[in-house]
C-alpha cells in the first residue's frame, strides 16, 4: 500500500503542479496525496451506491455542514494513519504539518452544521444508507481576527487551492426554475469514508452556476459587463454562507439559496426513483425518507408536490399525501427569532407555483383541523400562511410524519410549552433524538494519546465503532497508576495547546493551571459575559487579599460572534479588555489568566476539546437545545460546568451530578418566577455584582469610545438582564469555589474527570443515527458486500 500511495502521489505532484516530492510544497503535498486516496477508494464508493440503490434511503437536507478537515479524519476511518505517516517520515515530511496545510471546510455557523457533519461519519461508519445534499458555498464561514480586541471578519476562501476530496458530476446536473431566471446545479460528490468499513456513503453539495457562462453577442459588441450579467447573477447563489444572526431581515438572496437546495435534491431523488422504480410514486415512501435539518429545507415539501404535480400529472391530494410519508423535521432551537417565516411577497416573485401549492396546503389542513372540532381561534395557532408570512416550522410539522427535538430536555420543552398545541393535535409525531458527536474525530483523532490508552485497557479498537465499551473502563476507577497515566495524557494535551496558543496568540499559558474553557458561537443566551464578569469579580478578589487560596487558573474563550450582532462583538471586546487588565498585572503574577482565542473553528477544537480539565455550559436554562460541545469535552474527560440545560442534563445523568459542578436556575424555578425578576435588586445588594457591573461604565475599561460597554450595562440593568446572569451569579461563584476545592485534591479530580470519559458512550453519534434509522426512517444497516 505504502509504495503504491508514493507512486500515486508523485504522479498527482506531477499532473497537477509539475514538481516532485522533494520540490512540492506542504500544501501541493497535501493535495496529491489526498487524491492518491480517492483513487484508492473509487471502487469501494461506487459499489457502496449499487448496493445502497436496491434499498431504502434516507437523504439529510441542510444548509450547513460544518465539516473541518478531511484528510485526518479519513486516514483514520481508512486505517492508514499510521502507514502514510510512515510514508512521509520517510520522505522527511511531517504529517501533522500537511494536516495543517488543509483549510477547514466552514460550510456552517455552529452546532446544527457540525451535527450534520457528525451524523455524515456516523451513517458510514454504521453502515447505513444516508446521504447528505447541502450547498457549496464558495465562501464559507467568516474568518475572525482581533484588531485592538475587537473583532474583525474577513472572508473565507476555501477553495482557492482546490479541493482534492470532492468530485463534480457534470453528467448529474439539474436545472432549477426562478420567476426570472434559470440555473445549473451542479453536483460536488464528497466520499463519507465509514470506519473500519467498506461502506463509503455520499455528500453530495451543488453549486449554482448560469446556464451559459456569457454572453457571446453581449460580448462581440463590446457590452463586456453585460456579457456576464446572467454568470454572477447566478454564482451568487452559492456564493456564501450567511450568518445565521437576524432571520427578521428576510433576506431574498437566502430564500433562493434555500430553493436552490431542496429544488435540486428533491429532483435528484426523483430522477433516482423512476430509474430504479418508474414513474410509480405510491411506493415513494417505500424506498425514501427525508430529514429536514431545521426549518431551512422545508421548500423541498412543496417542491416535491410540484414535480408530482405539474411534471407527472398527479393529483394534488394524492401527491399531498405522498409527501406526508416522506418528510421528517428536525427542531434545533426555541429562540423566537430563530423561527422562519418568509414574506408571501417575496416567495411569490420568486417562486410564485410553490406559493400557491403552500396555500393549498394550507387549506387542506384547516379543513382537517375543523373536521377535527378545532375553533376558529385555535385554527389560526396552527396556518401555515397568516398575516402575510409563510410559517416554515408549520409547514414542516403539519405536513411531515415526524418531528424531533435534540436533547431530552429540548423535546420535553417543545411538547409541554413551544409546540404544545401542535403536540395535543399530532401526538405520534414527536420524538425525542438526542444528539451526538462522532468519536472517530472527537477522540480517536483529536486525542490519539488517550485512544491508545483506552485501546490498550480495553485491548483492541472496537470501542471507537461501539464507544458504549467506554462504561468497561469504570472497574480501573480506584487503580492508581491508570489514574496517573490518564492524567499525564491530559498533560500532555494541555502542553501541545499551550504550545499552539503561544504560537497563534502569543500567550503563554502554564499547561499546570486549570484549563478552563468556553468555546461555542457568541450568543447572549450562551452567557459568556457572564463567564467573564465572573473572572472579572475573581481578579478583583484577587487583588485585595494576596493570599486567596485557589489553584492557578486559565480561562480560556473560543467564539465567533455573528457580524451584524452588535450586542455579541460587544461581549469579545470587554472579554479581550479583561484579558488584557489581568495578563498584565504584575501583581497577579499569572494566578489567573484569560486568553480567547482567534478564529475559533473544527480545526482549533479539535485541540482545545482534548486539553479541557473544565467543560463551561452555562446557557441559560431552556434556551441551549442540546449543545454539543459538551459532549467532546465529556468524551476527553472534562467534567461539565454548567446548567441544567440541554444535553447537559444527560451528562450529569449519565455521569454523575458529584462528577460535575452543577449551579443556576432550573427551568421550573424560571418559569415560577416569570414576571417578576428585577436584576436591579440583584445589582444593588450584591457588592461584587456591582463593582463588575459598574467597570462597565466606570472608565475601567476603554470601548474606544463606541458605547458597547454601555449597552452591555444596559442589558443587564435597563434592560432587565434578559438571560438571567445576575440571578445566577452568586450560584456560579459557589460552583467555581468547588472547582477549586476538587482540583486540589489531585485523585479525586483525576477520578471525577475518569468517570465521565467512562461514561460518555451514549453520546456517540453512531447511536443517534441508528435511532434515526430505526425510529424516523425505517431503514435497514446495508453492508458493502461487493
Ligand atoms: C439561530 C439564530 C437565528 C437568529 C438569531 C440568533 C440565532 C441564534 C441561534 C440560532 C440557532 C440555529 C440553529 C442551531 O444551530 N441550533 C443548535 O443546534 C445544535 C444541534 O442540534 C444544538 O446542539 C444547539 O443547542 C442549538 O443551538
Amino acid at each position: 500500500m505504502k509504495n503504491e500511495l508514493k507512486v500515486s502521489m508523485e504522479r498527482q505532484l506531477k499532473i497537477k503542479y509539475g514538481v516532485s516530492i522533494e520540490e512540492a510544497s506542504k500544501g501541493e503535498i497535501f493535495s496529491s496525496l489526498s487524491s492518491a486516496l480517492m483513487e484508492t477508494i473509487i471502487d469501494n464508493w461506487n459499489n457502496t451506491n449499487k448496493i445502497y440503490s436496491k434499498g431504502k434511503q434516507a437523504y439529510y437536507l441542510s444548509a450547513e455542514y460544518l465539516m473541518g478537515r478531511a484528510l485526518g479524519n479519513n486516514l483514520i476511518n481508512l486505517g492508514l494513519y499510521e502507514e502514510v505517516s510512515d510514508l512521509l517520515k520517510e520522505l522527511n515530511i511531517d504529517i501533522n504539518e500537511i494536516e495543517e496545510a488543509e483549510e477547514d471546510a466552514a460550510l456552517g455557523n455552529g452546532g446544527l452544521g457540525r451535527l450534520a457533519a457528525c451524523f455524515m461519519d456516523s451513517a458510514a461508519a454504521m453502515e447505513v444508507p444516508l446521504r447528505g445534499y447541502g450547498i457549496r458555498y464558495s465562501n464559507g464561514l467568516f474568518k475572525q481576527y482581533f484588531k485592538d480586541g475587537f473583532q474583525e471578519e474577513c472572508a473565507d476562501n476555501w477553495l482557492t487551492y482546490g479541493d482534492p476530496w470532492s468530485i463534480r458530476r457534470e453528467r448529474e446536473t439539474v436545472k432549477v426554475k426562478f420567476k426570472d431566471m434559470e440555473v445549473k446545479a451542479v453536483p460536488y460528490d464528497t466520499p463519507i469514508i465509514g470506519y473500519d468499513s467498506k461502506n463509503i456513503n455520499t455528500l453530495r453539495l451543488w453549486k449554482c452556476e448560469a446556464l451559459e457562462s456569457f454572453d457571446f453577442h453581449a460580448f462581440n459588441s463590446g457590452k463586456y459587463a453585460k456579457a456576464v450579467e446572467l454568470k454572477n447573477k447566478a454564482d451568487d447563489i452559492s456564493r456564501v454562507l450567511y450568518p445565521n444572526d437576524d432571520m427578521r431581515q428576510g433576506k431574498l438572496l437566502r430564500l433562493k439559496q434555500q430553493y436552490f437546495l431542496v429544488s435540486a435534491s428533491v429532483q435528484d431523488i426523483i430522477r433516482s426513483h423512476v430509474k430504479l422504480h418508474g414513474e410509480n410514486f405510491e411506493n415513494l415512501s417505500e424506498y425514501h425518507a427525508i430529514q429536514l435539518n431545521d426549518t431551512h429545507p422545508v421548500l423541498a415539501i412543496p417542491e416535491l408536490i410540484r414535480i408530482l404535480v405539474d411534471d407527472y400529472k398527479l393529483k394534488f391530494d394524492n401527491a399531498l399525501k405522498i409527501a406526508k410519508g416522506v418528510f421528517a423535521y428536525t427542531n434545533h432551537t426555541i429562540l423566537a427569532e430563530a423561527l422562519e417565516k418568509w414574506d408571501n411577497k417575496l416567495i411569490v416573485a420568486l417562486f410564485p407555483r410553490i406559493m400557491q401549492i403552500i396555500k393549498m396546503i394550507d387549506t387542506r389542513f384547516i379543513n382537517e383541523l375543523k373536521r377535527k372540532g378545532y375553533s376558529k381561534e385555535e385554527i389560526e395557532e396552527f396556518r401555515i400562511v397568516k398575516d402575510g408570512v409563510s410559517r416554515m416550522a408549520n409547514l414542516a410539522i403539519a405536513v411531515g410524519f415526524a418531528v424531533n427535538g435534540v436533547a431530552k430536555l429540548h423535546t420535553d420543552i417543545l411538547k409541554d410549552i413551544e409546540l404544545n398545541n401542535w403536540y395535543k393535535l399530532y401526538p405520534e409525531k414527536f420524538q425525542n433524538k438526542t444528539n451526538g458527536i462522532t468519536p472517530r474525530r472527537w477522540l480517536r483523532l483529536c486525542n490519539r494519546e488517550l485512544s491508545h490508552f483506552i485501546t490498550e485497557l480495553l485491548g483492541d479498537e472496537s470501542w471507537v465503532k461501539d464507544l458504549s465499551k467506554l462504561k468497561e473502563l469504570e472497574k480501573f476507577i480506584n487503580e492508581e497508576e491508570i489514574l496517573k497515566k490518564f492524567m499525564m495524557i491530559k498533560h500532555t494535551k494541555k502542553e501541545q495547546l499551550a504550545k499552539y496558543i503561544k504560537e497563534t496568540e502569543g500567550v503563554e499559558l502554564d499547561p499546570s493551571s486549570i484549563f478552563d474553557i468556553q468555546i461555542k458561537r457568541l450568543h447572549e443566551y450562551k452567557r459568556q459575559l457572564l463567564n467573564t464578569l465572573y473572572v472579572l469579580d475573581l481578579y478583583f478578589r484577587l487583588k485585595e487579599d494576596k493570599n486567596l487560596d485557589i489553584p492557578k487558573t486559565t480561562f480560556i474563550y473560543g467564539a465567533k460572534a455573528f457580524p451584524g450582532y452588535r450586542r455579541a462583538k460587544a461581549i469579545v471586546k470587554f472579554t479581550n479588555e479583561v484579558a488584557k487588565l489581568i495578563n498584565n498585572d504584575k501583581e497577579i503574577d499569572g494566578k489567573i489568566k484569560v486568553v480567547f482565542v482567534e478564529n475559533y473553528r473544527v480545526s482549533y477544537a479539535e485541540k482545545l476539546f482534548p486539553a479541557a480539565d473544565l467543560s463551561k455550559q452555562i446557557s441559560t436554562a431552556g434556551k441551549e437545545a442540546s449543545g454539543t460541545g459538551n459532549m467532546k469535552f465529556m468524551l476527553n474527560g472534562a467534567p461539565t460546568f454548567g446548567t441544567m440545560d440541554g444535553a447537559n442534563v444527560e451528562i450529569v445523568r449519565e455521569s454523575g451530578e458529584e462528577n460535575n459542578f452543577i449551579f443556576g436556575l432550573t427551568v421550573e424555578e424560571i418559569e415560577e418566577m416569570r414576571g417578576n425578576y428585577n436584576s436591579k435588586e440583584y445589582y444593588e445588594n450584591n457588592a461584587s455584582i456591582k463593582r463588575v457591573v459598574d467597570s462597565l461604565i466606570d472608565g475601567t475599561f476603554d470601548d474606544g469610545n463606541t458605547g458597547l460597554f454601555e449597552d452591555l450595562y444596559n442589558s443587564l440593568i435597563e434592560e432587565g438582564d434578559g438571560y438571567l446572569l445576575l440571578a445566577d451569579f452568586e450560584s456560579f461563584k459557589k460552583a467555581e469555589d468547588r472547582v477549586f476545592e476538587a482540583y486540589k485534591d489531585e485523585k479525586r479530580w483525576a477520578k471525577m474527570a475518569f468517570k465521565n470519559m467512562c461514561n460518555a458512550g451514549m453520546f456517540s453519534s453512531d447511536r443517534t443515527i441508528l435511532e434515526y434509522s430505526k425510529e424516523i426512517w425505517n431503514i435497514k444497516q446495508t453492508k458493502n458486500t461487493l
